[in-house]
This record gives structure tokens, sequence and C-alpha cells, in this order.
């Protein structure tokens, strides 16, 4: 019989450094001999691509009304979730997401006030109820954030919001934390690499000595 891997997310605001901190973990888990698979939202499939290209586009500014928004970030994520992610883990392999449901919760609950009942609906039948095992919240103050995302690049649609509205993104994210601490790890992020880096070492290896459950 096959053991169901696990599935591990990364969430945070716009330049917390989801994507070099994936790097470092897929380095590790692979040196623990964990089959690992990395994906990201929105993506991680062809039709989810090109949906984030939509999402994304800095062209589209002010064009995408909220409802739209969450139901793209679910279609998106519908796809993921029976192409990518529930036929890894049923294989046994372990799946890294780069974001997940719950930056739908900060993104377009706390950022844009859609109802979180409404999320949660979503969540049910599009993710078929999907839930991480692990998640490392990479949390850091929103002008360090955006500082680093704004200086890699120029701005996608969602980075050209306010202040405000990244406000209430992290908010909304420490608020889940705080109500799943079983499934959240908080990595402080505001820190020199080294030093986030060695956190989310610290919260895997405390995952996987535990049994990854
Ligand atoms: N979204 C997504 C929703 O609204 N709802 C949803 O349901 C989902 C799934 C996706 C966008 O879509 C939104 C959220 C996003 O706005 P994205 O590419 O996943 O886009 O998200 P971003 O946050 O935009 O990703 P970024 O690529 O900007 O940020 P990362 O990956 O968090 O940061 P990273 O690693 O690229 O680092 C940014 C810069 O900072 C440096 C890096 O070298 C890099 O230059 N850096 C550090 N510098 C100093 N100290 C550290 N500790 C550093 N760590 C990284």
């Amino acid at each position: 019989m096959t053991i169901r891997g696990r599935f591990i997310t990364l969430e945070g605001g716009e330049g917390a450094g989801k994507s070099t901190v994936l790097d470092a973990l897929r380095t590790l888990l692979a040196a623990t001999g964990v089959d690992v698979v990395v994906t990201r939202e929105p993506g991680g499939t062809p039709v989810g691509e090109a949906i984030r290209s939509v999402l994304l586009d800095p062209r589209l500014h002010g064009g995408i009304a909220a409802e739209t928004e969450l139901l793209l970030m679910f279609a998106a994520r519908a796809q993921h979730v029976r192409e990518t992610i529930a036929p890894a883990l049923a294989v046994g392999r372990w799946v890294l997401s780069d974001r997940f449901t719950d930056a739908s919760y900060a993104y377009q609950g706390g950022g844009r006030g859609q109802p979180n009942q409404r999320i949660a609906e979503l969540e049910r039948w599009a993710a078929d109820g999907l839930q991480p095992d692990l998640t490392l919240l990479l949390d850091l103050p929103v002008g360090v954030g955006l500082a680093r995302a704004r200086g890699r690049g120029p701005a996608d649609r969602i980075e050209l919001e306010t202040q405000d509205f990244f406000e209430r993104v992290r908010a909304a994210y420490r608020a889940r934390a705080a109500a799943q601490p079983a499934r959240f790890r908080i990595i402080d992020a505001g820190q020199p690499l080294d030093a986030v880096l060695d956190q989310v070492r610290d919260a895997v290896a405390g995952f996987v000595a535990a049994g990854g459950a």
C-alpha cells in the first residue's frame, strides 16, 4: 500500500522570499530522500499558467471585478488539485506549493473583502476540500516586502495595489495562522536570508521528525 505524500505550502505577502525559500526547501527535502514535486499558484498546470497570465497582467489593473478574480483563482486551483497535487500525493510524493487556498482567504478575503463563507464554499467543491499538512507563513512588514518585490522588476497587476490592501492581506494571513496553529508555522521573513532559512529548516525538520503528520 502506498502512503499518501505530504502537502506543504508557502504563503506570505509580496516579496516575502517564497521563491528563494522554495529552492532551499526543495534541496533539504531531496536530501532526506523525499520525492518532491514543486509547484505554484496561480499556475501549476498549463491552463493554470494561462489563467495566471491574465490575473497578473498589469494592463488589466482596475479591470477585473473582485468576484472574477476569486473565481479565476479557484478555476486555476481546481485544475491544479486534480491534475498536479492529488495525483502526486496519491502515489506518495510530497508536494511543495508556492501559495494555495490561504492566499485566497488573505488576498480575495482580507484584501478585496470577499466573504470567507464564499471562499470556504469554493474551497469545498473546487479545491475538493484539500488542506495542506504544513504551511509556512513568511511574515514581514508590508513596506519591506514591497520594496523587495519592486526592486526585482516591473510590478504585476496585484503588486499595483495600495499599502492598505497589503496590510489587510497580512492581517488576514496572521489571523488564519493564529486560528490554525497546528498547521501553520510563522517565519520572521524580515530577517537576513540566512536567518530566514534557519527558521524554515527547523520548522520542516520538526515536521519530518514528527512523522510529517
Ligand atoms: N494571489 C495568489 C491571490 O491574490 N490569490 C490567490 O489565491 C493566489 C494563489 C501571485 C500573486 O497572486 C496573488 C498573490 C500574488 O500577488 P506570486 O508570484 O506568487 O504572485 O507572488 P509574489 O508575492 O508576487 O511573489 P514574489 O515572487 O514577488 O515574492 P516572493 O517569491 O515571496 O519573493 P522572492 O523570493 O522572489 O524574493 C523577492 C526579492 O527579495 C529578495 C530576493 O532575492 C528577491 O530579490 N529576498 C531577500 N532580501 C533580503 N532578505 C531576505 N530575507 C530576502 N528574501 C528574499
